[in-house]
């Protein structure tokens, strides 16, 4: 299934997409952040104490893409960090799973904030 514009027409949107239809306000979320270039949610499977997801609205496949608009790719690490500030000690653990050999589920790019605690070597 092809990516389209959007409502508003500017952003890439994929109807069958689990972050586009988050994003959409179709599925609920328990978002953190939001602007108007990302949003932050928590994940529905945590692997630490704090675990969120921080998504560019734009449906971009992964980091690849992302690194595309370097300006978005940098927004998406700014708000990684204002995340693990005001949820933990702001130390922080960034991850974007890229492919499903790399354990990627969900193909709209997200960066995995983990934070809060002491995480181990190799945690997700
Ligand atoms: O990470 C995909 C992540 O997305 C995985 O950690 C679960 C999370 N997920 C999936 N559906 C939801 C909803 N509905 N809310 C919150 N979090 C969700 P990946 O790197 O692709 O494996």
């Amino acid at each position: 299934m092809g990516t389209s514009v959007n409502r508003n027409d500017t952003l890439r949107h994929d109807p069958d997409c689990i972050f586009c239809r988050i994003l959409a306000g179709e599925i609920p979320s328990d978002r953190v952040h939001e602007d108007e270039k990302v949003i932050a949610f928590k994940d529905l499977h945590p692997q630490a104490p704090v675990h969120v997801l921080v998504v560019p609205r734009e449906h971009r496949r992964d980091v690849t893409e992302l690194a595309e608009d370097p300006a978005l790719l940098a927004h998406t690490a700014t708000v990684a960090a204002k995340v693990a500030a005001e949820q933990a000690d702001g130390d922080f653990r960034l991850v974007f799973n890229t492919g499903a050999s790399a354990g990627q589920t969900v193909f709209h790019v997200h960066a995995h904030v983990l934070a809060g605690g002491t995480l181990a070597e190799g945690e997700l």
